[in-house]
């Protein structure tokens, strides 16, 4: 269950982190389907505990399958498909089919006014009770498939999925959103789950609902959060057959190549020449919710230069199925999302320029970042040719006779003639500018019969790449 089932000719997921349904809506009517991208991941939809403080993780702990959290309740969730669909945007669901909440004292109330008991292993809102869980344990050997699968991550609840009930609870529950018109899931925390459960309940999911436009017999889209640096017990091989797998190596080797640990010329042989997933497999991030958050190689939008490279290079290069993120600010681990007194959360706000003000950070609208997602829409279905680099950290491709990219991530300038495969013209770099009315906004390149044309990036220019193609020819 590969296909994400995009449309046209788009390619891009975003991660709407924490947002709400009904501005998700609003940002695929007025600006994911204009910018042509292919998909959102949302934010768990079922009902969670409510956590002190509302860290933004309390939604990874589930107490029933009612579909009402900060983000909104089910009509919204319904009427933000629906709307989605409409203008050619997929919808993707995080699922917790893993466990259920943590420990809490005393009776939980969840987000959907739900009681539970977690110490007792009580969630009568599924129903489930304690004969639905593994016994409890602690994961202290991560390289123990046991203590992996059957023990609890980080003390969550650890549901049975070899169980009938447990199964048939979490099909319905992932049948139900597939009803409302989703494409797909991203399942959390696939390898603490047997591959063989996971197997039967993707394979026993009703088709994508035909009312929302999908073609019949379509297969939900999986994608499965397995981190696997490379030597775990437990490893991606195991589920890659099964759906798409987040390959976190991707995540690592791009943030060090960009931070300058690694010179930019080795990223010639980028994808499964760097030991990565066969590229349909493979999801593929600079930063997620959760390693954003953690010191480390990983790039975040707290270092903006070299993020935007680094998400210039992940959507430029013909590598894989491409998220991107879209974050809150936060200070630490338990930072909530932008909220009101009440602990509501908050909608996105706007300036002039269209980057959001309050709180949000909005990387999706970084011109620098939705202009790459054109770029692969209109450099989709060609192969890289042309790779020049300068022993170093300067490196130009082109996408076939459709796309141009050049980085420079050395501290003096890349100034010379390239060959840039493209038509003869003048082309406006879609990076420092966009064109507008048949002007470029930023710096223009004349390409020549010979398809060369004179690049200038210098070590000091506010971003260190520059990207042509053939839609945003002057
Ligand atoms: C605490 C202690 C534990 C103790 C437990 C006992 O730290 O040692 O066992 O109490 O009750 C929150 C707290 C955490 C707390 C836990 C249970 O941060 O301190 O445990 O709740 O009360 C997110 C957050 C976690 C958060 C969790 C549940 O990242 O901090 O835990 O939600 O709210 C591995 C996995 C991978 C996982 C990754 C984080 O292989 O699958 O760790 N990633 C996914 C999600 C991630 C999410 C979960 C899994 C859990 O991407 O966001 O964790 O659903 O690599």
């Amino acid at each position: 269950q590969h296909n994400p089932h995009w449309w046209g000719n788009r390619n891009t997921i975003v991660h709407l982190f924490e947002w709400k349904w009904s501005d998700i809506a609003q940002e695929c009517e007025n600006f994911l389907g204009p910018r042509g991208f292919a998909g959102v991941q949302v934010s768990p939809v079922n009902e969670n505990i409510i956590a002190a403080g509302r860290p933004w993780w309390e939604r990874y702990q589930p107490i029933s399958y009612k579909l009402t959290t900060r983000s909104g309740n089910e009509e919204e969730f319904g009427d933000m498909v629906r709307r989605c669909n409409d203008v050619g945007v997929r919808i993707y669901v995080d699922v917790l089919l893993n466990h259920m909440s943590g420990d809490f004292d005393g009776v939980a109330v969840g987000t959907a006014g739900t009681e539970a008991e977690p110490r007792k292993k009580s969630f009568p809102g599924v129903p489930y009770t304690a004969q639905d869980f593994h016994p409890t344990c602690e994961i202290t050997d991560w390289n123990d498939r046991f203590q992996v699968q059957q023990c609890e991550l980080v003390g969550l609840k650890d549901l049975d999925q070899s169980s009938d009930w447990v199964r048939s609870k979490l099909i319905e529950f992932l049948d139900h959103l597939i009803e409302l018109g989703v494409a797909g899931f991203r399942v959390d925390a696939a390898k603490h789950m047997a591959s063989e459960d996971l197997e039967y309940i993707y394979s026993s999911l009703s088709n994508l609902n035909i009312d929302h436009g999908f073609p019949h017999n379509s297969r939900p889209f999986i994608f499965q959060e397995v981190i696997d640096h490379g030597h775990e017990t437990v490893s991606r091989d195991e589920y890659k057959d099964l759906g798409a797998v987040t390959e976190f190596r991707f995540s690592e080797e791009i943030g060090n190549a960009f931070r300058g640990n690694n010179a930019l010329k080795w990223l010639q042989s980028w994808g499964t020449g760097w030991g990565f997933l066969p590229s349909g497999q493979a999801l593929t991030f600079v930063d997620n919710h959760d390693n954003q958050r953690d010191a480390g190689a990983v790039l975040n939008y707290k270092s903006p230069r070299q993020y935007k490279m680094a998400t210039a290079f992940h959507l430029a290069y013909p590598y894989g199925i491409s998220r991107v993120m879209s974050s809150f600010a936060f200070d630490d681990h338990d930072t909530p999302p932008p909220q009101d007194a009440q602990e509501r959360i908050i909608s996105p706000e706007f300036d002039e320029d269209g980057a959001c003000v309050n709180g949000w950070i909005c990387e999706h609208r970084w011109r620098q970042i939705y202009a790459m997602v054109g770029f692969k829409n209109a450099v989709r279905d060609t192969e890289i040719t042309g790779w020049w680099d300068n022993g170093d950290n300067q490196i130009s491709f082109c996408r076939g006779n459709k796309g141009f990219l050049a980085f420079n991530n050395n501290l003096y300038d890349l100034s010379q003639d390239l060959n840039t495969c493209l038509p003869a013209g003048t082309y406006c770099d879609v990076i420092s500018g966009s064109l507008i009315d048949g002007s470029c906004t930023g710096k223009s390149v004349t390409v020549n019969d010979n398809g060369y044309g004179y690049i200038h990036i210098g070590s000091d220019d506010f971003d260190g790449v520059l990207a042509l193609h053939v839609d945003a020819k002057v």
